[in-house]
């Protein structure tokens, strides 16, 4: 009976500590902009360009976020790393408060970006291009964004984009036909490789990741606590340790 009720301690104490892992299965880059522009799950640091700054309330849980100026603001990460492969995704999600202004762009890599342009925001290939949906609803409030871009151009078919938590029906809305970019090294909040199209209003909580996630997962990140900081990390270590330690114990039992 004594060995029953220890056994089953110890599989609700490591249960919790399991659920309590975030997603970090292929997260290459996570940042709060709780204190500042750095990289909270790796090293890749961004660059904030032009009076870039944070706001000090708002964002994730009211704990501070980027802000942009709309007028020639960015901030630029280098030497990152993302998936190019054929076939392949990365997918990036964010928390946006967009002040509505217009052909703006919260996030862009080589010439793919995401793009709030004459009534729409989706993906553009530097064809006046969207495929997407309709911006109304959008501006001057928090809202939530994943978007999965396929190594492909543009396409329903093959790109995701979600807002707070539930997958878009996304079609080419605006312009010619998608291009495709290969991945750089490099991405921008802000603007995108060829500058202009600043955007104004704040982003939080951006992560990078260099597969597609899925709805299940996209919930999960829009429901739940970001990442946690090294010490949440350093926790998870001290919890397989005991667990460790228990299992000696228990067989002494
Ligand atoms: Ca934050
Ligand atoms: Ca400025």
């Amino acid at each position: 009976m004594k060995k029953i009720l220890f056994l089953k301690l110890l599989i609700v104490f490591y249960s919790t500590i399991l659920c309590a892992v975030p997603l970090e299965n292929g997260l290459i880059a996570y940042y709060s902009f709780n204190s500042d522009f750095s990289d909270d799950f790796n090293a890749y640091d961004a660059v904030g360009y032009n009076g870039a700054t944070r706001a000090s309330t708002g964002g994730f849980q009211n704990s501070g976020a980027l802000l942009l100026d709309g007028s020639d603001d960015y901030l630029k990460v280098s030497n990152i790393s993302f998936n190019t492969s054929t076939g392949g995704a990365n997918t990036v999600s964010f928390w946006m408060k967009w002040y509505g202004g217009a052909s703006q762009m919260p996030i862009g890599f080589y010439l793919q970006d995401l793009y709030l342009c004459a009534g729409y925001f989706g993906f553009n290939s530097a064809n006046s291009d969207v495929t997407g949906i309709s911006d109304s609803g959008m501006a001057n409030q928090w809202v939530h964004v994943t978007a999965v871009f396929y190594n492909g151009a543009p396409s329903p078919s093959t790109h995701s984009l979600y807002i707070n938590g539930v997958k878009q029906t996304i079609q080419k809305v605006m312009g010619s036909t998608p291009y495709y970019y290969t991945m750089p090294d490099y991405f921008y909040l802000g603007t995108w490789s060829h500058f202009g199209y600043y955007f104004g209003g704040q982003l939080d909580e951006v992560m990078l990741f260099n597969r597609a996630l899925s709805d299940t997962e996209v919930s999960h990140i829009y429901t739940n606590t970001p990442i946690p900081e090294p010490s949440s990390l350093m926790l998870l270590a001290l919890s397989f340790s005991c667990y460790l330690l228990c299992i000696k114990f228990y067989n002494k039992i």
